[in-house]
């Protein structure tokens, strides 16, 4: 499969494959925040990397704050929502997210699925990770003592704008308390949604004439060229067209693949499949069922299996999704990356002259 890959689209895959992402609904709860001293060389700062807003489906790909500042002798603790790791490279190339199999599958790089962390210390050099969460519903913890002063760059490798710094200044500087590093987080959680509220505001759906009288419609999905977030839905959710007529998808995302997948009765699909193996941890596949589109005859029926596999940046389907609708119903999808945050549509198809023209 790595040959369907252009370059630059394995980072495109991994956010694709970050659908798994089930954020709890406390992921944008504040850090907890305890009382610790300013100068204090030992003192420990939360940082929480992704967040989701339920209300508006958004999730925010981004570590609140972006930046932070400590005492050398300072630990920062990553509160970890969602699929994200957190790695750090020390001025080196970060690792591939994606490794072709023999068998022409790709798995997750071991370097990014699981940790990699000689000591809980970090003295400047070398590659230090936190690993992919096994269950991105559940929040998970990672820290690092940083001795050095200096910046540093950290980043979530499955999302190519996650990238964030530690600044780490000499012992006994005064340096900003949990309370000032949770609320900076905050105004920047505030901020990135506030943007993609607006963006997600001015989408809709466009109608023109086709062939034979029938509508193309084109339905975006996400909001265009956000950097800092993205937003799970389609334009509108439910779209009534007539018998004849055709809709086109579109992702408008700047990184974060979707899918439009109607599954009529089949099983739901898993994005990752584990390979167990003799000894170590699992390989972690990506799903070819998720990742390629499967193209009914069309006009379709309505009774099979259809689905875009995963449309976005980079990927080897491209940007968008189109399907002729031959019959009446109604006739619900997903993406099957976030559905388990809410990302679903339907399509109703009324016969021909129902609606006004
Ligand atoms: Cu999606």
């Amino acid at each position: 499969m790595s040959t369907l890959f252009r370059r630059g689209a394995t980072t495109a895959l991994a956010a694709a494959l970050a659908l798994g992402s089930l954020l709890p609904q406390a992921a944008v709860a504040q850090a907890p925040t305890p009382p610790v001293p300013s100068a204090d060389n030992s003192l420990t700062i939360d940082v929480i990397g992704g967040a989701f807003d339920p209300a508006s489906i958004t999730e925010v790909l981004e570590f609140l704050p972006k930046t932070v500042t400590i005492p050398a002798g300072g630990t920062v603790r990553w509160l970890v929502h969602g699929f994200h790791n957190v790695a750090l490279a020390s001025g080196q190339p970060y690792p591939e997210v994606f490794l072709p199999l023999p068998e022409g599958e790709i798995q997750v790089n071991p370097l990014v699925a699981h940790p990699v962390q000689p000591e809980p210390v970090y003295s400047g050099s070398g590659y230090f990770n936190s690993g992919l969460p096994a269950d991105p519903s559940q929040p998970f913890e990672w820290a690092l003592t940083f001795t050095q002063p200096g910046t540093y760059e950290y980043a979530c490798l499955i999302h190519p704008n996650m990238k964030a710094q530690v600044t780490v200044v000499p012992a006994g500087t005064a340096v900003p308390s949990q309370e000032e590093v949770t609320a900076q987080g905050q105004r920047e959680l505030a901020e990135y949604l506030a943007v993609a509220r607006e963006q997600a505001s001015q989408q809709q759906p466009s109608a023109q004439l086709a062939a034979g009288g029938a509508t193309l419609w084109t339905v975006p999905m996400d909001i265009p060229n956000n950097a800092n977030a993205a937003v799970h839905k389609y334009f509108p959710q439910h779209l009534t067209i007539e018998v004849g007529d055709t809709v086109r998808w579109v992702n408008q995302a700047l990184t974060e693949p979707h899918t439009v997948t109607f599954r009529v009765d089949a099983p739901r699909e898993r994005e990752f499949v584990p390979q167990p193996q003799a000894s170590g941890p699992p390989l972690v596949v990506g799903n070819p069922r998720v990742i390629d589109p499967v193209v009914p005859p069309q006009p379709w029926d309505g009774q099979t299996y259809a689905g875009s596999g995963m449309i976005g940046p980079g990927m080897p389907a491209g940007l968008e999704f189109q399907l002729a609708f031959g019959a009446p119903g109604t006739f619900p999808y997903v993406c099957v990356l976030h559905e388990d945050l809410g990302m679903s549509g339907f399509v109703t198809v009324v016969p021909r002259g129902t609606l006004p023209r």
